[in-house]
């Protein structure tokens, strides 16, 4: 990751599964990768270009690993809760969410992903249609604030205690979460999934 080549990225992920490393560690290995790249880029050793070719060799990589992760966890098991799952308005940044998507999907949960930059008023229709669990993802200090919003939103609704409400993304912290109501904080996409299925 931190050498943001594509055909790097792809070549190490092939490399790691024909080693039968499990797709779900590859994608945590790739996720830490990430996070290194982004501590090179505020460290001026990497510029945006790189963060952007690192960021697309993930997507790629987790084209290739996605299915395998679903053939290999979800398929035999009931369907569990209907979530919800986006990055909020305004922000665009959707690495780090579509893998605690992929991860609460293969473990089973009726993922309904909007995808990145999602109105604040997408969540609450979902959580009206029947998700009972309700993920949001930021990634800027800007942007955590609209996590509040929906909460708020879900609370004018009359709906706030039919639904969960989960957040995440590097600058929010459990300390954050609690600040606003939400009700659970994932540091990672695994600390996400067993947090979920516990609850
Ligand atoms: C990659 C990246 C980008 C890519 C995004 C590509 C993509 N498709 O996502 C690109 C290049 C497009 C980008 C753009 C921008 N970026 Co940027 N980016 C990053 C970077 C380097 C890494 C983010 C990442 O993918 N991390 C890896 C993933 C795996 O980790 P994660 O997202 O934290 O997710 C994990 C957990 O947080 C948790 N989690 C995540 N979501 C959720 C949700 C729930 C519900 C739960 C429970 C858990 C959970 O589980 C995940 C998996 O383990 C960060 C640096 C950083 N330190 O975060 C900057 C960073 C976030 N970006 C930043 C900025 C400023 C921008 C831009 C404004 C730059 C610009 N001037 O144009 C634009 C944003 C435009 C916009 N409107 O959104 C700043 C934000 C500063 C701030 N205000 O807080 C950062 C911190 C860099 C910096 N220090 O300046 N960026």
């Amino acid at each position: 990751m931190v050498a943001y080549k594509v055909p790097g990225i792809l070549a190490a992920v092939d490399a790691a599964r024909a080693a039968k490393m499990p797709a779900n560690a590859i994608i945590d290995a790739m996720g830490d990768g990430m996070t290194e790249v982004g501590v090179l880029f505020e460290r001026g050793r990497l510029f945006l270009p790189h963060v952007l070719s690192a960021a697309a060799g993930m997507t790629k990589a987790m084209e290739v690993l996605e299915p395998e992760m679903k053939a290999a966890g979800g398929e035999a098991q009931a369907k569990k809760a209907s979530v919800v799952m986006g990055t909020v308005e305004g922000d665009v940044h959707d690495i780090g969410k579509s893998i605690c998507s992929t991860m609460l999907q293969c473990a089973g949960f009726d993922v309904h992903d909007l995808g990145r930059d999602v109105p604040k008023q997408a969540f609450i229709d979902e959580c009206k249609n029947g998700c009972t669990m309700c993920g949001m993802s930021a990634l800027m200090t800007t942007t955590m604030t609209v996590q509040k919003d929906v909460i708020e939103m879900l609370k004018a609704e009359g709906i706030r205690d039919k639904v969960v409400v989960m957040v995440g993304g590097a600058p929010v912290t459990q300390a954050y979460a609690d600040k606003i109501g939400a009700d659970i904080y994932g540091e990672s996409a695994s600390e996400t999934t067993s947090k979920v299925k516990d609850l």
